[in-house]
Parts: C-alpha cells; structure tokens; sequence
C-alpha cells in the first residue's frame, strides 16, 4: 500500500487532464492481487478543481485537474488521497484496510493576456480632430504578477 507515500505533479496553470498516476504498490502481497483500488480525494480540493480515477489495468489511481487552476491565486495544492481495497471476496466487509498519500500539486504559471478594462472599449473621434490628439486611455491590468512584460 501506499501508506504515507508522498506524491508530487506539476500542472499548468488554465489546463486540465491527467497530473500524476499514483502507485499502490502491493507486489510483495500475494494476497491483494485480486483487489481493486478505490481512490478518493479527502481533504485540500474545497473547489473540487481535481478528480481521481482508478486505472483498470494496473490499479494506479489517475489524478486529474477538472477545473482550470490559477497560478496568481493558489500556487500549491496539497491533496489528501485515501486508498481503499475493495475486496471481492468478502462481500460483508466490502473494504480492506485504508492508506492515505498525499499530493502536493504545483501550479506553473503561465503567460495570460493582459485583460482590458473596458472591454470591448469604444471610443468616439471627432472628425477632423490634429494628428496626435489624446484619443483613448486603455486601462490594461497584468494578471500575471511575478513575470515582467510588456503589453503588444
Ligand atoms: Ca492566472
Ligand atoms: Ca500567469
């Protein structure tokens, strides 16, 4: 089992899909072969931005980002994973015995667009009016805050 294991994936950030497979290794268990994995997603996920999923053929829990996730506002996710064995051949108990693992899950900023305000601007020229007249104030906010550039 996967007791305490810590697991780290990176993702970028505005994306989503499969982040990190994780691992129940029970090799050495003869006995658990037959069990299937059921992963669930226990704590750290309050906006439910991730989903785990069980891998059929090799048993390994697939996390994934369901929801886009922003660099600028969290960073570092850290997931609490249960590991749970179903066991087929006790019907009664239903589950064997549970582990945890954590995932610490890294967000990679990304370069987004600067976002206009107003947006779409409209602007009204007078006819007529000199070359170089002031025309328009755009009022451009930088979501990204810890990368310099400049705006096109
Ligand atoms: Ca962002
Ligand atoms: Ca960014």
């Amino acid at each position: 089992m996967i007791v305490g294991k810590e697991f780290e994936a990176y993702v970028n950030e505005g994306s989503t899909g499969v982040v990190v497979n994780l691992t129940v290794d029970d090799r050495d268990d003869p006995a658990t072969e037959a069990w299937r994995a059921i992963y669930s997603i226990i704590n750290g996920d309050p906006t439910q931005s991730f989903e785990i999923q069980t891998n059929p053929d090799n048993n390994e829990g697939m996390l994934s980002v369901v929801k886009p996730l922003d660099c600028e506002a969290t960073a570092l996710h850290k997931l609490l994973i249960k590991v749970e064995n179903e066991d087929p051949l006790v019907p009664d108990v239903g589950y064997g015995p549970s582990s945890t693992a954590t995932v610490h899950v890294k967000v990679l900023d990304v370069n987004e667009g600067p976002v206009f305000y107003p947006d779409p601007l409209t602007v009204t020229r007078l006819e007529n009016i000199p070359v170089g007249s002031f025309v328009a104030l755009l009022n451009a906010t930088d979501p990204d805050i810890s990368q310099i550039q400049s705006i096109r």
